[in-house]
C-alpha cells in the first residue's frame, strides 16, 4: 500500500532533508518541530540550517504544497522520528527527546500506522519507544505483544548521511531496516523504497541500532589510532603525514587523518552508548574516545609553547567548525581549543571561520575577534590550523614562512 501522508518529527540536520526528499517524490509530508522559528522558516520555503542544495529542495517542496511544518503532530500513515539523542551527565544516553516524540504522536496514532525511529540510539531504544507508545495508547496493539498482528508497526532505520553530502547520501546510501517484526521491516522498506536508490537491508531493531553505533565507533577508533600516532611521531621527530602516506601504500593499510580531536554530534557521542551498555567489555571503544577527547589538550599545550617564543603573541586560529567546509560548530574541538586559548590569557586570539558571520557569544565574551584570513595573516605571529577549510588550502609557504605554525590537519605537510 502506497503512502499518502508521512510525518517527520524533528526538523533538524536529518529530519528536514528527509522530509524534503520524501516530499520531492510527490508524497504529502508534514514536519513537526518544537521550534516556532524553524516551523515558520520552513513554511516560508526557507531553511534554518546550512547544507548544500537543501534550500532549493525545501523551497520547491513547500511551493508545490507537498511539505509543510507544524508545532503539533497530526494524523499520518507513517511517522519518522529524527530527534537528537545526546548523552547526559556520566555519558549515559538521553532518550528524553524520543520520549517527547512518543508523547507528541501518541494522540494521533491510528491502526495501520508505521512508526520509524531514525535517531541514533542505544540498543533497546526502539523497544522502549514501542513500550512508551503502548502505555500512552492501551487501545492499540504493538509488536512487543501482538507480533505480526500488531495495529502499529515499529522499526529502527538509522540515518547514516554525512553532513555536507546529506541530500546525495540520503538517496544513494544503503539503508538498514530493523523492524520489531518481519512485517514491520516490510512496511518500513516500502517507505524507504520511495526515495532510496541504495539497497534496503532488513534485520531486527536491536541489530540495526548496534550497526549504526558500530559504524561510528569504527571510525572513532580509527581516528584515535591516527591521533595517537601523531603524538608518538611528535615525540620521535617523524612527520606523521609523510608516515601515514607511506604506510597507506600497503594494500591492506588505510590510516585516517589525525586532527585536533573528534567533533560533531555523532562520532564523539555514539561510541559512549556502546560503553554505557557494556562498560566492562567495550575497552578499545572507550580508550579511543578518551584519546580523541584528549587531543585538544595536547594541541593547546603545543600552541602555548609556540606563543612563548613571542613577547606579544597574536594567535590566529584557522577554523572553528567541527570539520571542513561546514558551518556546524556543535561539539567542535576547534572551537574548544580557541576558547581555552582565549581563557588562558597567552596573547591576542583571532579566529578565522569563513562559514559563519558572527562568533558564538562564548568566544566574543572572551575578546576573541572574528577576522578575515587576510587580516589574520597580517596580524598573527602564531597560526593554528584547526580545520582544513577550502580557503585555507590555497595558502602558500610565502604566506606562512614568517609565522610559527601549529598545523593539526597537515595542511602544510601534504604528501
Ligand atoms: N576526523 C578526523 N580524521 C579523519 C576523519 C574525521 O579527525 O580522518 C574528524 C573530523 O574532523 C570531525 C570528526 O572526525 O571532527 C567526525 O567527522 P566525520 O566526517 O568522520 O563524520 P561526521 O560526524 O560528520 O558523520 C558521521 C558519519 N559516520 C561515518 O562515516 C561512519 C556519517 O555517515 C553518519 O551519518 C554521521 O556520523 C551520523 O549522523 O551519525
Amino acid at each position: 500500500m502506497a503512502f499518502g501522508k508521512v510525518s517527520v518529527i524533528g526538523l533538524g540536520y536529518i529530519g528536514l532533508p528527509t522530509a524534503a526528499v520524501i516530499a520531492s517524490r510527490g508524497i504529502e509530508v508534514v514536519g513537526v518541530d518544537v521550534s516556532k522559528k524553524a516551523v515558520d522558516t520552513i513554511n516560508q520555503g526557507k531553511v534554518h540550517i546550512v547544507e548544500p542544495d537543501l534550500d532549493m529542495v525545501v523551497q520547491a517542496a513547500v511551493t508545490l504544497g507537498k511539505l509543510r511544518a507544524t508545532l503539533k503532530a497530526e494524523k499520518a500513515e507513517a511517522f519518522m522520528i529524527a530527534v537528537p539523542t545526546p548523552f547526559k551527565e556520566g555519558k549515559q544516553p538521553d532518550l528524553s527527546f524520543i520520549k517527547s516524540s512518543a508523547e507528541a504522536i501518541a494522540p494521533v496514532l491510528e491502526k495501520g500506522n508505521l512508526v520509524i525511529l531514525e535517531s541514533t540510539s542505544p540498543v533497546g531504544a526502539t523497544e522502549q519507544l514501542a513500550t512508551w507508545l503502548q502505555e500512552l495508547r492501551p487501545d492499540l496493539s504493538f509488536p512487543q505483544h501482538a507480533g505480526e498482528d500488531a495495529d502499529i508497526q515499529v522499526a529502527h532505520c538509522p540515518e547514516r548521511v554525512l553532513p555536507g553530502r546529506v541530500l546525495e547520501e540520503l538517496v544513494s546510501n544503503d539503508r538498514i531496516i530493523g523492524g520489531m517484526t518481519a512485517k514491520c521491516s516490510e512496511r518500513a522498506t516500502e517507505l524507504y523504497k520511495t526515495f532510496v536508490r541504495g539497497d534496503c537491508i532488513t534485520t531486527n531493531s536491536r541489530t540495526a541500532e548496534m550497526a549504526k553505533l558500530t559504524e561510528n565507533s569504527f571510525r572513532d577508533v580509527n581516528i584515535a589510532f591516527a591521533n595517537e600516532l601523531s603524538i608518538i611521531c611528535d615525540k620521535l621527530k617523524v612527520n606523521v603525514w609523510e608516515l601515514t602516506s607511506l604506510a597507506n601504500r600497503h594494500p591492506r593499510v588505510n590510516i585516517l587523518s589525525p586532527g585536533p580531536g573528534v567533533g560533531g554530534h555523532c562520532i564523539a557521542v555514539d561510541p559512549w552508548f556502546i560503553v554505557d551498555s557494556a562498560p566492562e567489555q567495550a575497552r578499545i571503544i572507550r580508550t579511543a574516545r578518551e584519546i580523541n577527547d584528549g587531543k585538544p589538550l595536547y594541541v593547546i599545550e603545543q600552541v602555548k609553547k609556540a606563543a612563548d617564543q613571542f613577547k606579544r603573541p597574536v594567535i590566529a586560529c584557522l577554523g572553528l567548525a567541527f570539520k571542513a567546509d561546514i558551518d556546524d560548530l556543535r561539539e567542535s574541538p576547534a572551537l574548544d581549543i580557541t576558547l581555552q586559548l582565549a581563557k588562558s590569557n597567552i596573547g591576542k586570539i583571532l579566529a578565522v571561520e569563513p562559514n559563519i558571520k558572527e562568533l558564538p557569544e562564548k568566544l566574543s565574551s572572551q575578546n576573541v575577534e572574528l577576522v578575515s584570513l587576510q587580516d589574520a595573516l597580517e596580524q598573527a605571529n602564531v597560526l593554528v590550523v584547526l580545520v582544513d577549510h577550502k580557503p585555507f588550502k590555497s595558502l602558500t609557504s610565502a604566506d606562512i614562512n614568517t609565522k610559527v605554525v601549529v598545523d593539526t590537519r597537515g595542511l602544510f605537510s601534504r604528501f
